[in-house]
């Protein structure tokens, strides 16, 4: 049975991955940080009491700015794989936290691979790195591939170049099997409530029901390449599968802006959007409701009427320095690692918008029922 240790088990892309993992049969151990509430809700299905026999699912506390920590881990485990997913993943956050972000997303992926170093495991421990697409930063080429020059704008996304390039250099120096996957933008109903697609299909869902009046966003005109997140776990496995270790681009191939997943989140339920009005003055109104639609959904129709501005422009919402357009070039995975997406962009908002609708349901019960439910506007 192989053994995979994942750190940021507790996010969105861990939390799919150790499913994953579960039903190929691994033994799977996850990296947890001590939180002062609970941390766990998108694995807690996993979880099984440690006393039961034959328990394949495992936690441990550790942080990747620990490096002890690490060791003993990976010493104690003796893991085949490791994907290390763990990071402080918000770029407008990175922002503000710049030097946690450098310490965890760049210095905590040189930690594992000394880690593995350290304890001799270079020719068994395999190594997956959560790269990304905001490595491209500043648009040098279109699709952007294996091949296309990096140039970060965000501390993060500098954070993450050192990561990268520590993979590398360890693959190249001493022969490990380390991969950078360089991931755009992949999203899903467990997506982190403040990246931008969820904070847009849960705010549908609660004005959809009356129980939030405006979005407020920031740069309409932000265009990403948005995959499922299910499909993009198969590929990190695949990544470690291989004779050879390599990076490899993960993404649609299409790519669409902030501005027009809105519109498509309101479609699905039926509500028309149209946007006027420019830079900070854009607006998104209502200019048709297919009633029969809202019906079926079980919307509120009298929270929903036409000329209603449901979206608007914060400017706290722009970033210091952006990155305008992301469009990936998956060719060498679909080839080499015969990786086959299965969600396009439609059905990942129907997806997000169905999930979210059912929990801003939920919200409206306990508010019903006297019970206050926070809102958060991030
Ligand atoms: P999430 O933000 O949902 O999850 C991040 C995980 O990292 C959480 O488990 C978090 O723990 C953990 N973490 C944060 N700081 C530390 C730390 N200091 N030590 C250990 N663990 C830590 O991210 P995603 O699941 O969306 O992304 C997974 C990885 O892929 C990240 O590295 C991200 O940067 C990268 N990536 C994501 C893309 C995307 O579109 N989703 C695209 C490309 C790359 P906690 O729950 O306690 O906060
Ligand atoms: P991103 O994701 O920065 O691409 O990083 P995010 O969803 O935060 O932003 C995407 C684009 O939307 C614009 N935007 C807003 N973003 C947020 N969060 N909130 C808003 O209100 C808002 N309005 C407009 C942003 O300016 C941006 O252009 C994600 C993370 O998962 C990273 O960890 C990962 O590496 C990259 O994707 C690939």
């Amino acid at each position: 049975m192989k053994k995979a240790l994942i750190t940021g088990i507790t996010g969105q892309d861990g939390a799919y991955l150790a499913e994953f993992l579960l039903k190929k049969g691994y033994e799977v151990h996850g990296v947890k940080r001590r939180s002062s509430s609970f941390n766990t809700d998108r694995i807690d299905h996993l979880y099984h009491d440690p006393h039961e026999q034959g328990v394949k699912f495992h936690l441990h506390y550790g942080d990747l700015s620990d490096s002890t920590n690490l060791i003993r881990l990976v010493q104690e485990i003796q893991p085949d794989e490791i994907y290390n997913l763990g990071a402080q993943s918000h770029v407008k956050v990175s922002f503000d936290t710049p030097e946690y972000t450098a310490n965890t997303d760049g210095i905590g992926v040189l930690r594992i691979l000394e880690a593995i170093r350290i304890l001799g495991l270079t020719n068994k421990t395999r190594i997956y790195q959560a790269s990304t697409s905001e490595l491209y930063g500043l648009v040098q080429a279109v699709p952007q591939s294996e091949s296309t020059p990096f140039y970060p704008r965000s501390p993060y996304a500098v954070a993450k170049l050192y990561g990268y390039w520590i993979i590398v250099n360890y693959r190249e120096a001493y022969g490990m099997y380390a991969c950078n996957g360089i991931l755009f933008n992949h999203e899903s109903p467990i997506r982190g409530e403040t990246f931008v697609t969820r904070k847009i299909t849960r705010a549908v869902a609660k004005i959809a029901l009356g129980l939030q009046s405006t979005l407020y966003l920031g740069n309409l005109s932000a265009q990403r390449d948005w995959g499922h997140a299910k499909d993009y776990v198969a590929a990190m496995w695949l990544m470690l599968q291989q004779d050879v270790a390599e990076d490899y681009v993960i993404a649609t191939g299409i790519t669409t802006t902030v501005r027009d997943f809105v519109r498509m989140a309101f479609a699905e339920l039926g509500i028309e959007i149209e946007y006027s009005g420019k830079n900070e003055n854009e607006r998104g109104v209502i200019i048709d409701i297919d009633e029969e639609r809202t019906r079926e959904f079980g919307l509120n129709l009298e929270a929903l009427k036409f000329g209603q501005t449901v979206v608007k422009v914060d400017p706290a919402y722009y970033r210091p320095t952006e990155v305008e357009l992301l469009i990936g070039d998956p060719t060498k995975a679909k080839q080499k690692l015969n990786w086959q997406p299965k969600y396009d962009l439609q059905a990942l908002v129907t997806d997000m918008v169905i999930a979210d609708l059912s929990l801003a349901k939920k919200d409206e019960h306990l508010r019903k029922g006297g019970y206050s439910t926070l809102n958060y506007f991030e």
